[in-house]
């Protein structure tokens, strides 16, 4: 939709952006000189003083209304505040982030009054710390399929919970669980039994409740992450979250609304190393020449510059129409956790390639932003579960569409009209004549050619949707080969719309960076345009196919093997 992409999604009023800089300064100048990155990551702790200081900023309750005694911040403030957790340390992002970001949102979003009042004024303070019991064992990408049960007594009065989760980020130190369970339901019509999700809220004083011992990761270590286990705890009936039976939608809203705080907070980790990678760049001299004057330099530098652009204007787009209350933001919180993970990734594995060996040493401080980042492509979803959610979201949508049109062209006589539009868009398409949509008036008259690429994608995305649905129609959902490919076009269609959006604002209030804005986005929409090109092709050309088969026959001989096939040349 043009008017949820295409918009100006800053929302902020006069007072809420003053009140913002009162709370942004404070915080900076507090991470500057009193948190210690390296302390916390040595230590495998936050140190205490950063915590203490934490909640006197406040920090713990950002988004809990102030009566309940937080600090009452939209999205698009809250958005600005945690890049501030991502450029300084992530590690303290993360307990922040684990804490409200997921784990007590189910409570501001779905929580009653009694449960809000009880539990959110010790969870803004900081008073308590709160976790997100969702994996478990044998339950990661398939949400669903979780083991965890929650029997109910024969009173009605409480549930019993009995089970294990795992990787729980703040799992030993926290206070209050949102923990989802399954209760077996009995279908009064076929006397089948199936699980029902439903959310808790637990407390840690809950007889039944331990945390098993600290996990040893490769970043992010100053937060805990432990497993979390429910041996007949006895949690009260009033401490379902959002209702019996909805947990499943209690989790997807959480996840949903929290991924645009993690798509911020690595926007802020990006301007960071950019910062970094530019100051080697400007000082750092070979063959005689500064090292920004070498195409190769130039080549990672604007690319880390557009990743990083891309990144922050699709954290303030989604937070934006999050405030203006745009109910459907799902798929671009997905889209937007997708990019900001793999970006943040390449532009600090970037960083370290220009400042080279340097790069490599601790004392840099880039090698522990790098292990810190890696587990961001992996947590709030993994990427490659999201891409395939993402395509088949889209897929939906545009099946119940094309559903909908062959109805109608049942009755062609009836219909003709229809019939002639429908013909006459596929025309247009095959001979590369764009169908209608237009961003004329929407986006700035300097950058018209740009909008056209992407007016151009969108097309090619509809055509190769569609070819999907008539090829595979429901089976669709087995070719996930084709599907990561329909994703990564929406992804990079998805992020042209953002800085076209970004840049045009810049340019339509003649700010002093609107020229570079337009150049970041010229450059961007050209290269994601060929991929989005590239992408489709592999989706509709028949050609495609035998290499997709191949990957499956690869892959099938390395598992059966175990490893690699081949011997080594040598034959030993
Ligand atoms: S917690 C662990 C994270 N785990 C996941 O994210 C699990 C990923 N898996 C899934 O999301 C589901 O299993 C998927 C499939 C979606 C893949 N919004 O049949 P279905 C609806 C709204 O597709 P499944 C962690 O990492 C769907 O339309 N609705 O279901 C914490 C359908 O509705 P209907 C959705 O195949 C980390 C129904 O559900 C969504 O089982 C904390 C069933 O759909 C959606 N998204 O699922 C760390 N998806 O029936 C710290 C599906 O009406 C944070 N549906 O058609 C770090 C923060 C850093 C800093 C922050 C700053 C402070």
């Amino acid at each position: 939709r043009p008017g949820q992409v295409l918009c100006s999604p800053l929302v902020l009023s006069e007072e809420q952006t003053s009140f913002l800089k009162t709370l942004y300064e404070p915080c900076n100048r507090f991470f500057e000189e009193v948190n210690d990155p390296n302390w916390n990551d040595k230590n495998e702790k936050v140190q205490a003083k950063t915590l203490q200081g934490l909640k006197e900023l406040k920090m713990f309750g950002l988004q809990v209304p102030e009566n309940l005694g937080g600090l009452g911040l939209t999205d698009t403030q809250y958005a600005r505040m945690v890049e501030i957790l991502g450029w300084h340390d992530l590690a303290v992002g993360v307990t922040l982030g684990a804490h409200q970001s997921s784990s007590f949102k189910g409570i501001l979003l779905f929580g009653d009054k009694h449960q809000k009042e009880k539990y959110l004024p010790d969870l803004a303070s900081g008073r308590s710390l709160a976790a997100f019991c969702l994996t478990e064992p044998t339950s990661g990408s398939d949400a669903a399929s979780i083991w965890t049960m929650a029997e109910v007594s024969q009173c009605g009065k409480f549930y019993t919970l009995n089970g294990s989760k795992m990787w729980i980020s703040n799992g030993g130190v926290a206070d209050v669980f949102t923990v989802f369970a399954k209760t077996k339901v009995k279908d009064v019509t076929t006397g089948e039994e199936h699980g029902k999700i439903s959310a808790f809220i637990v407390e840690k004083e809950f007889e039944g409740v331990t945390s098993g011992p600290p996990e040893e990761k490769m970043g992010i270590k100053a937060s805990s992450t432990t497993s979390v286990s429910f041996d007949n705890v006895n949690v009260p009936a009033e401490n379902v979250l959002g209702g019996f039976g909805n947990g499943f939608k209690v989790t997807m809203n959480v996840l949903n609304n929290s991924r645009f705080g993690t798509v911020s907070t690595l926007a802020g980790t990006m301007r960071r190393v950019i910062e970094k990678a530019a100051n080697h760049a400007a000082k750092q001299k070979q063959f005689g020449k500064e090292i920004r004057n070498y195409g190769i330099i130039q080549d990672k530098l604007a690319h880390m510059a557009m990743y990083h652009c891309v990144t922050e204007s699709m954290a303030y787009m989604i937070s934006g129409n999050m405030d203006m209350k745009v109910s459907d933001f799902h798929l671009e919180a997905a889209i937007s956790k997708i990019f900001a993970s793999e970006a943040s990734w390449e532009v600090t594995d970037e960083c370290i390639q220009i400042l080279g060996g340097a790069g490599y040493m601790k004392k840099a401080g880039v090698e522990c932003i790098m292990r810190d980042l890696r587990i961001f492509r992996i947590l709030e979803g993994t990427n490659d579960i999201l891409q395939i959610f993402v395509a088949l979201a889209g897929l939906q949508h545009a099946g119940a569409q094309l559903q909908e049109l062959q109805h109608t062209l049942e009755d062609p006589l009836n219909n003709s009209s229809v019939l002639f539009t429908e013909l006459g868009l596929r025309a247009k398409r095959i001979i590369w004549i764009p169908t209608g949509i237009s961003l004329d008036g929407v986006v700035s008259g300097h950058l018209l050619d740009t909008a056209g690429l992407v007016t151009k994608c969108v097309d090619l995305l509809s055509e190769a949707v569609e070819h999907l649905l008539l090829k595979f129609g429901t089976q669709v959902t087995h070719h996930q080969f084709h599907l990561k490919r329909i994703a990564d076009a929406a992804i990079d269609i998805y992020a042209m719309g953002v800085v076209l959006s970004r840049a045009t604002q810049s340019l339509n209030h003649n700010l002093p960076s609107a020229l570079h804005e337009k150049l970041l986005c010229e450059s961007w929409c050209y290269k994601a345009s060929e991929r989005v090109r590239w992408n489709l092709k592999a989706v509709k050309a028949s050609s495609w196919n035998c290499y997709y088969q191949n990957m499956k026959s690869i892959t099938d001989e390395v598992v059966r093997t175990g490893g690699v096939l081949y011997p080594r040349p040598m034959g030993f």
